[in-house]
């Protein structure tokens, strides 16, 4: 691959879907520059047309950013990193490991609506108890039975893409207090441990812009 990758990506602290596929590229060795567009930001609003075709993050560039070859939406950009890098373990070797990581990939991109809406993703904020009711809770009961039975330290070993799409999650029982117990939370630490989630945590924590949208807990005041 002799073309340069750049991956288009909005706020650290709380664009879950820009992380999943910046951890994975992070994760498996795959070279790229990151381009961010911050929320409610005049950049956003006169960039985003030409930098993404649905008008969200992420979207991956091959070449120049608005000018080259476009793929976005993180299932989309799996499976393309997937094709342009089939040695660097995307998905696991394994066809039926593989076609399984897949099907726990899309289960997160088209599930678990309740935790994604009450729990938003917000890497450094605090809100433990906020955001549990019902659904939620079938939700993590869901998630607690896909991580409990990784395969260690990731769900396929290796950490995949798989796993990329569940490390939002990892910080999310972080930031909302929810308590793991046994072989799920061990896999929750392996994700935060990652040297990618680290690297992408740490960034989050410094960023000091507000987006009341994503801040649903945050005090009145602050809201304003
Ligand atoms: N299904 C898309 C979801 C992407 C998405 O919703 N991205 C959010 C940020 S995490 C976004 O761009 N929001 C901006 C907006 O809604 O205007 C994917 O998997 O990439």
């Amino acid at each position: 691959m002799n073309v340069s990758l750049t991956l288009i990506i909005a706020n650290k602290n709380y664009s879950s879907w820009s992380m999943r596929s910046w951890v994975l590229m992070h994760a498996r060795g795959i070279p790229f520059a990151e381009r961010m567009l911050k929320f409610e930001s005049t950049e956003w609003d006169e960039q985003i047309g030409t930098l993404s075709p649905s008008g969200l993050v992420p979207a991956l560039w091959e070449g120049e950013p608005g000018a080259g070859f476009v793929t976005y939406d993180t299932l989309a950009i799996a499976e393309r990193l997937h094709e342009l890098f089939p040695e660097h373990g995307i998905w696991p070797r394994e066809a039926s490991a593989r076609a399984r990581a897949r099907s726990l990939a899309a289960e997160m991109h088209s599930g678990f609506g309740a935790m994604r809406d009450a729990m938003p993703m917000n890497i450094r904020g605090r809100y433990p108890g906020k955001g549990m009711n019902d659904s939620v809770a079938r939700n993590i009961a869901r998630i607690s039975a896909i991580w409990a039975e990784a395969k260690r330290p990731f769900l396929f070993g290796d950490f995949c893409a798989a796993d990329a799409f569940y490390a939002p999650v990892a910080t999310r029982f972080i930031t909302y207090g929810v308590e793991l117990r046994g072989p799920a939370k061990a896999y929750q630490r392996a994700l935060l441990d990652s040297p990618p989630v680290q690297a992408w945590s740490a960034a989050a924590s410094k960023e000091t812009e507000f987006v009341a949208a994503d801040e649903p807990y945050a005090s009145e005041r602050k809201r304003a």
